[in-house]
């Protein structure tokens, strides 16, 4: 699937050691694609985290079926071996993953070449020392305190992604501690969406049905 970046505007971020209690990793994916979730990251990290890679490409290939029905990309995070294997749509890389040059240079030469890339730029240092070539967005943040990632960069505001989308042509997505109300003043930055996996995990399918076609709209004016 063609990468653009409008599919950016609401980007669910999921893994199993994210869900709340009770909570079905396929079932939360197929209510955030019900409300028109543009995009879906699966990003299994952490020690709660599923280990066993059978189990991993179990559930991938499960959400790369889903997100296939409703015509969303689906992105997994810093995994190449596993996103090649369900033929994934995109790819989502960190600054303390796989570099993103050898993410880029292998998927080229692989049976899955037009698999995009997205790579997390927390500030204007990372962004001067990143490799851009190959790379279709970033994932910027955290815009506030999040508790979802132990290894978080310092919160950089909303200050922080205005001065990153101005340093950049590439389009941007907003993490860490995103509100679904934040929609507009992340707009309002030049940022081209919001990701999010607490925001998504704590709605109800009625705010999620309220909610996403909301910072779609916002994010297509
Ligand atoms: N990356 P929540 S923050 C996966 O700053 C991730 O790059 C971040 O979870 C970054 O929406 C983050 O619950 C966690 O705050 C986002």
């Amino acid at each position: 699937m063609q990468f653009t970046a409008k599919m950016l505007s609401s980007y669910l971020v999921i893994g199993t050691q994210d869900l709340v209690a009770g909570q079905d990793l396929v079932a939360l994916v197929e209510a955030t694609l019900k409300a028109g979730v543009t995009i879906v990251q699966y990003r299994e990290k952490g020690a709660t985290a599923i280990q066993n890679p059978a189990a991993k490409l179990a559930l991938a290939q499960k959400l790369k079926n889903l997100t296939a029905q409703y015509h969303v990309p689906l992105v997994i995070d810093d995994d190449l071996e596993l996103a090649l294997a369900i033929e994934a749509d995109g790819i989502h890389v960190g600054q303390s993953d796989q570099k993103v040059a050898q993410v880029v240079a292998a998927i080229k030469t692989s049976h899955k070449p037009d698999m995009f890339v997205g790579l997390s730029v927390s500030n204007l240092e990372q962004l001067a020392n990143s490799d851009l070539s190959g790379v279709s967005y970033l994932g910027s943040g955290p815009i506030k305190a999040t508790s979802s990632k132990a290894d978080a960069d310092p919160v950089i505001g909303l200050a922080g992604l205005t001065a990153l989308v101005n340093a950049t042509n590439l389009p941007i997505v907003a993490i860490g501690g995103v509100a679904f109300t934040d929609a507009g003043a992340i707009a309002d930055t030049g940022a081209k969406g919001l990701a999010m996996i607490s925001a998504f995990t704590h709605a109800s399918v009625n705010q999620l049905n309220t909610w996403v076609p909301q910072i779609n709209q916002t994010f297509n004016k």
